[in-house]
């Protein structure tokens, strides 16, 4: 009892120091930062979010972020904010998917919305400017905002030819000249999708151009937020996150912002139960499947993947991959395409006790390399960008 009470004397007293770090840092935001071009509240209203819906936001995402309700209205406040912190986004092997997913919604949340304001200070997919203008616009926002400006990151890098399977812009400079030079000036490098995460497609076997994810190709530590495409909940939250605190959140040991992919899919998945009942679908469209029984002999990989997906869903929270009726293929995963083949087949064929075991195996293992990867630095994670450290 008494050393229970001392250790919640101890978490309150780790909050409330980080609450205070909390609104410093939002005020320094305040002081510092341009100020947001649109009044974020009309800007809701306008598009038919009530304060109601707003203030449920708030403690969802308070929630997502693993912060205790307290800090419901810095989230606000970093909300309205969102627009004040400038973001260079780089695309490069890719097929612009994330891009798409994000910026792009038919129905929009308080997210969509967040991330309709972002301030873009450059990107390729959305500006009008082509050539050397375009090569002079990013010029500009890296100068002008050094060492403040979040630096997105889409697409793997390809190295071999010291680079030259990929060239951008009017004067020919390899990818990972670009790369290098942008990231080197950036508060924080934060890669969306698997690509610039992981290599992912790119980097499949036999990979012939060398191809590889950002933070492995350039030798920095970076924000992955994987997912092909990821999740638009997952980096708002990313963001809102660096905005609330001035640091990144706690990663896994993959670079994954534990908050959002700490969990394994296979223990939140709406089949579940199906699964512990060995009842599993055998066949596309059987009977099986449209009582929506478990796809794991279908190939499903959500005992090997770790991710929130069945939590945020996507399409406005319309759906995810296994409530759409396939299995997950592990897409937040590195090497996903190499690992987790074949995908619509289980890794290991074998009866469905020795299956069981393998995956009850597989997944504890995984867990374990998560739990190993957790860094606690009283809710911050002190991982900045630069180059890497020693581990
Ligand atoms: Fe990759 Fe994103 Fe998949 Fe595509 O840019 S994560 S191929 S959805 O678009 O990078
Ligand atoms: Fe869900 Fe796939 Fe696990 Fe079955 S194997 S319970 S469908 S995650
Ligand atoms: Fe990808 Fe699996 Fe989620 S395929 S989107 S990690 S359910």
């Amino acid at each position: 009892m008494g050393k229970n009470s001392d250790y919640q004397k101890l978490i309150r007293k780790q909050y409330s120091e980080l609450m205070r770090q909390c609104q410093e840092h939002l005020d320094r935001v305040e002081k510092t930062m341009p100020r947001p071009v649109e009044d974020f509240q009309a800007l809701l209203s306008e598009r038919g979010i009530s304060r109601r819906s707003f203030l449920k936001w708030t403690s969802v995402t308070t929630a997502a972020l693993m912060l205790p309700p307290m800090f419901r209205p810095m989230v606000a406040r970093a909300a309205e904010n969102f627009s004040r912190l400038p973001v260079v986004w780089l695309h490069f092997a890719e097929c612009t998917g994330c891009s798409e997913s994000v910026l792009r919604s038919s129905y929009p949340n308080v997210d969509d919305i967040l991330l309709d304001t972002i301030s873009l200070e450059y990107h390729e997919t959305l500006m009008a400017a082509a050539g050397y203008q375009a090569e002079a616009n990013l010029a500009k926002a890296v100068n002008d905002f050094s060492g403040k400006f979040v630096c997105v990151i889409e697409g793997a890098l390809p190295r071999g030819m010291d680079g030259k399977y990929l060239t951008l812009g009017a004067h020919g400079k390899t990818g990972l000249e670009v790369a290098g030079e942008v990231t080197s000036k950036a508060a924080a490098v934060i890669c969306i999708g698997s690509c610039s995460s992981f290599g992912n497609i790119q980097a499949a076997r036999p990979n012939p151009t060398d191809a590889a994810g950002i933070g492995d190709a350039l030798g920095i530590r970076t924000v992955n937020i994987a997912g092909c495409p990821p999740s638009s909940t997952n980096f708002t939250g990313t963001l809102l996150h660096f905005l609330m605190f001035g640091a990144l959140p706690p990663l896994d040991s993959l670079g994954r912002p534990l908050w959002a992919y700490g969990k394994r899919i296979h223990d939140f998945c709406e089949r579940r139960p199906h699964y512990d009942a060995a009842e599993f679908v055998e066949e596309w469209g059987d009977e099986k499947a449209k009582k929506r029984w478990c796809l794991y002999k279908m190939g499903c990989k959500g005992p090997y993947t770790f991710s929130n997906c069945s939590v945020v869903r996507f399409n406005d929270g319309m759906s995810w991959p296994i409530m759409g009726g396939h299995g997950c293929i592990g897409c937040v995963e590195p090497g996903f395409w190499d690992t987790m083949a074949p995908l619509e087949k289980p890794i290991d064929d074998k009866t469905i006790g020795g299956g069981e075991r393998t995956v009850d195996r597989i997944g504890l293992a995984l867990t374990g390399v998560a739990a190993a990867g957790v860094a606690i630095h009283a809710g911050l994670s002190a991982i900045r960008h630069g180059k890497k450290e020693e581990e």
